[in-house]
């Protein structure tokens, strides 16, 4: 203060008068916080003053003028504050009075900007006071900003109207005294908006699930929450793109998720939805089948051990399975099942008592031995149980039929063929074997068994055909020879060691494995020619031996005659002693007798005319049985004819028919009779039931030229009729073209006892005739022959024709000498034809029934000359000549 005194002293002192002028302006060329720079012009161009600026705290700056403007800066200042300054001229220690004025530094910027509160469209910033001044004002820009935001001296501005997720650039100044600081700058981002749809599942399984959403056009990030994880942790997964994949969850869970749009530091709010992961089934299980048991196995699902199972039988107890058990394969086993039996399962899969199930079905196999097959040659037939279906398979193939009503019924197979049978059961589309079994078809019989002859009488060569289907064997028996001929070999089998012109039986049984067929049984003879030619040849040899032979034949033969049994009652007859022609003689014998005209034939059966004749007839003469008789010459003799049972006073023991013998020593062999009348009918049935007969042998037929010959005794049709106490049914009917073979049962009403009796009925012999050639009638007669041999404890063989003498007779007479031909190599016509006259008058009734005889006993001896040579014709004239004979000499009487 003193000092400036001192000056201002000095100053009026000095200058009295000769003061500097102050300037007249002064202009703040540039400003910052801490500066500040003036700028004046200098005193009326006065170079030579100097200055002084005296800031507000009395600090002096000496300027030195060196150019018309001064420029000057100051430093050091505090910002935003306001200063004044005084500028003094100063001149040779005189001083001017001083110019005032005020000058302003530039305030400071704000030291941090922070974003308080964000949303889509709106921010709210908030900073400190500058310097903790309450004078500064603030004033924020931002780009996009439409309007400018007022100045304010808050401290917290909110920016609304923004667009969401968008990132602004801001500036804020601080201003005092309108000036501004140089402006802070920052930027920050509003929050982006969620997406605007639930995500899509794109797919999703038992522990993976995708998610995809739409984006907007700007390039957000997104994150997703997963709230529930079989970890317990949330689970945050940044994506870039739209889609997201999710793995590691659980089956059979609920699940939220929380979907957030990223924008640099800030997410949306989130969008919350939720899935629920699925529980996968088995789907394939494998099961092994046996009678009672059922092993289950199936994999683990996924291969992992997540899940656990549970094997439900439909009906039974449920069984539970670990997943974490070890291995990839769980199996089970049911044991003590019934065979046959159809078991329903379900297999579950089950997580946190959520379960999904698997629906499926099985059978316990069967046996097939325990079931009866029944096998025939073509068919196999069984009832089976726990089958839908069956094959039958053989080499050819194999075809499958439907089981219906557990009934199998295979038919039209292979005879004796292998089949291999499966039944199988069809559980939906799965075909499953229950069980196989192999089973041979019985095979059939081999055809046309027949024998030739061979090793010169001493063999039969049989030979047959092979039948439809297999046979591996054909098995041969001949006279306890037996033969085994496979079926690949020739269909032939030649035998040795028989005997000559002897009938064997021959049997043929086929075999396929273990399976055997019906045995043919055929009847051979072997060559009764071979016994000629041996005879011929041992004649020729040793002529002694011969002689001797010949010797011994007439011995046998007389003592053969002698032996053979007369018939029962014979009266004092002149019997003729017919000797025997031996076989080998017959030919020579036949022509001989032949010559002539058949004058050796006339000779001996006229010879025969008178046989028995003598005999009484009385029977059937008495009242009551005369009309009982078809011809009143035709009468049986009372010695020889059949008594019927009486059983009460109206019954007669009367019937025309009489007892015939047959070959050696056998009486009653046969009843010749007639053929029955109407009111004989039930008496002939009488007969054959009370004389045990178990073959008719019919040698008419029943109407001949309009004429009755004989009543129809046996029922027309198959229904059975009643003949006296007997009830009689045709039980078949064979017809041939030469004859009619029927089986009739016989049933007596009293007894209920029940026979069969066969009937022979010949339908080729010509009315007053013989029959065309021989061979049908001989081949008739084997039938009739073969039936007898094979009928035990039968009793007389019944043959008649009408009047029961001329065709019976034949008949008679011709089974009776082949079976002499047969075993004794010869034949006395003659003497059978006599012995069966003391019986019965009339057998053999015309001359040409006595030469058709020889003329069969020749065909048989030389049965191939007849079939094939010239001296068949010479022979059939014969008995065509002969025919016409008879039919002369028959024209009044009848047959
Ligand atoms: C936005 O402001 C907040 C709070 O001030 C801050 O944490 C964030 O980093 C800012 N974000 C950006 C993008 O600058
Ligand atoms: C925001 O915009 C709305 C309508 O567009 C308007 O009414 C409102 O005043 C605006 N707010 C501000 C702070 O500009
Ligand atoms: C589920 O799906 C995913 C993706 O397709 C696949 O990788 C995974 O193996 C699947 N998981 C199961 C259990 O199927
Ligand atoms: C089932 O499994 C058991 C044990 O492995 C075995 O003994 C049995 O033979 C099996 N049964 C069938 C039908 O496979
Ligand atoms: C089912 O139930 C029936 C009787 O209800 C029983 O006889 C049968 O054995 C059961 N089956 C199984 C597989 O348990
Ligand atoms: C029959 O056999 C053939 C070949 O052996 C076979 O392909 C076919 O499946 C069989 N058919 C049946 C129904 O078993
Ligand atoms: C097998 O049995 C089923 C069911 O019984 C039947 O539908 C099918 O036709 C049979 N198959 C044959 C080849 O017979
Ligand atoms: C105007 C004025 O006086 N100018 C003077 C400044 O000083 C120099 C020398 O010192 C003089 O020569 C000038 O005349
Ligand atoms: C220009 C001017 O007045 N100059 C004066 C300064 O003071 C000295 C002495 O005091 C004078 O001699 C000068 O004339």
């Amino acid at each position: 203060m003193e000092r400036v005194y001192t000056l201002v002293l000095l100053c009026a002192v000095s200058a009295l008068g000769i003061k500097p002028n102050d300037v007249k302006n002064v202009s703040v060329t540039d400003r910052t916080e801490t500066e500040l720079t003036f700028q004046w012009d200098i005193v009326e161009g006065n170079t030579n003053y100097t200055y002084e600026l005296m800031n507000g705290s009395g600090q002096i700056i000496e300027i030195t003028a060196t150019d018309r403007v001064v420029t000057q800066n100051v430093s050091s200042l505090s910002p935003g504050t306001n200063y004044s300054f005084t500028l003094y001229t100063v001149s040779n220690e005189t001083q001017s009075d001083g110019f005032n004025f005020w000058a302003v530094t530039v305030p400071s910027n704000v030291v941090n900007v922070v974003v308080v509160n964000r949303k889509e469209t709106e921010m709210t910033l908030q900073w400190e006071k500058v310097n903790n001044h309450e004078i500064y004002t603030y004033e924020l820009d931002y780009k996009d900003g439409e309007k400018p935001i007022p100045r304010t001296n808050l401290v917290e501005q909110k920016v609304e109207n923004l667009t969401s997720g968008t990132e602004y650039f801001f500036t804020l100044y601080t201003v005092f005294k309108d000036v501004k600081s140089s402006g802070y700058n920052f930027s920050n981002v509003t929050v982006p908006y969620n997406v605007a749809d639930t995500p899509i599942v794109v797919a999703f399984n038992d522990t993976d699930v995708i998610f995809k959403w739409n984006t907007s056009n700007k390039a957000y990030n997104y994150s997703l929450e997963n709230s529930k994880t079989s970890r317990g942790y949330i689970n945050i997964i940044f994506t870039q793109g739209n889609e997201v994949h999710i793995s590691g969850l659980n089956p059979a869970t609920n699940y939220s998720f929380t979907l957030y749009t990223e924008f640099f530091d800030v997410r949306s709010t989130g969008y919350n939805f939720s899935h629920t992961t699925s529980l996968s089934r088995v789907t394939e299980v494998k099961i092994t089948r046996s009678l009672t048991q059922l092993n289950i196995t199936w994999n683990k699902l996924n291969k992992n051990n997540i899940y656990d199972y549970i094997l439900s039988p439909n009906n039974g107890t449920e069984t539970s399975f670990n997943g974490s058990s070890e291995g990839n394969e769980i199996t089970h086993m049911y044991s003590d099942l019934t065979p046959g039996t159809l078991y329903s399962f379900t297999l579950f899969t089950q997580v946190n008592g959520q379960r999904n199930g698997y629906d499926f079905k099985s059978i316990t196999t069967i046996n097939c031995m325990s079931f009866t097959w029944d096998v025939t040659n073509s068919s196999i037939n069984a009832i089976v149980n726990g089958s839908t279906n069956i094959t039958a398979k053989n080499s050819a193939g194999n075809e499958t039929f439907p089981v219906y009503k557990n009934t199998v019924n295979l038919t039209k197979l292979y005879p004796g063929d292998s089949y291999t049978v499966s039944l199988w059961n069809y559980l939906g589309s799965e075909k499953l074997l229950q069980c196989s079994h192999n089973l041979t078809l019985v095979p059939n019989s081999v055809l046309n068994l027949s024998c030739t002859h061979f090793s010169g009488g001493y063999g039969l060569a049989v030979i047959w055909d092979l039948p439809n289907g297999v046979v591996d064997v054909v098995q041969v028996d001949v006279d306890r020879q037996s033969f085994n001929l496979s079926s690949n070999t020739s269909q032939r089998q030649e035998v040795k060691n028989l005997q000559v012109a002897q009938w064997y039986k021959v049997t043929a049984t086929s075999f396929s494995g273990d399976m055997q067929s019906k045995t043919e049984t055929h009847n051979c003879q072997t060559d009764p020619a071979g016994v000629i030619a041996g005879v011929l040849v041992f004649f020729l040899l040793v002529l002694i031996i011969c002689a001797a032979v010949y010797l011994w034949f007439r011995y046998g033969s007389a003592k053969r005659n002698k032996s053979s049994k007369p018939p029962p009652v014979v009266s004092n007859v002149t019997k003729k002693n017919y000797k025997p022609i031996p076989m080998h003689k017959f030919p020579e014998h036949f022509r001989h007798m032949s010559c002539d005209e058949n004058r050796g034939f006339s000779e001996e059966y006229e010879d025969l005319s008178s046989v028995g004749i003598e005999q009484s007839n009385a029977a059937a003469f008495l009242p009551g049985n005369n009309n009982k008789n078809r011809f009143s010459n035709v009468l049986p003799y009372d010695s020889s004819r059949v008594h019927l049972t009486v059983n009460d006073e109206d019954d007669s023991d009367y019937i025309n028919a009489s007892y015939m013998p047959g070959y050696g020593n056998a009486s009653k062999q046969y009843i010749a009779a007639q053929g029955p009348l109407p009111s004989t009918v039930n008496d002939f049935w009488r007969m054959v039931w009370e004389k045990r007969s178990q073959a008719i042998v019919m040698v008419t037929n029943c109407t001949e030229s309009g004429r009755v010959k004989c009543e129809q005794y046996w029922p027309l049709d198959y229904s059975p009729c009643l003949y006296g106490n007997l009830v009689v049914t045709v039980k078949s009917e064979d017809k041939a073209q030469s004859w009619t073979l029927r089986e009739f049962n016989v049933k007596n009403k009293s007894s209920s006892e029940t026979r069969t009796v066969k009937h022979f009925h010949f339908t080729a012999w010509p009315d007053h005739g013989v029959p065309f050639g021989t061979e049908e009638l001989i081949k008739f007669r084997g039938r009739v022959r073969q039936h007898i041999e094979n009928s035990y404890s039968a009793g007389p063989t019944v043959v008649h024709c009408s009047a029961g003498v001329g065709r019976t007779g034949t008949l008679i007479a011709l089974d009776v000498l082949l079976q002499q031909l047969d075993r004794e190599k010869e034949v006395a016509i003659a003497a059978f034809v006599q012995q069966m006259r003391l019986c019965r008058p009339l057998m053999v009734q015309t001359e040409s029934q006595y030469v058709f005889l020889h003329q069969c006993i020749m065909d048989t001896l030389e049965p191939k000359v007849v079939a094939l040579s010239e001296p068949l014709y010479e022979n059939s004239d014969m008995i065509y000549v002969n025919a016409i004979a008879l039919r002369k000499y028959e024209n009044g009487s009848k047959i």
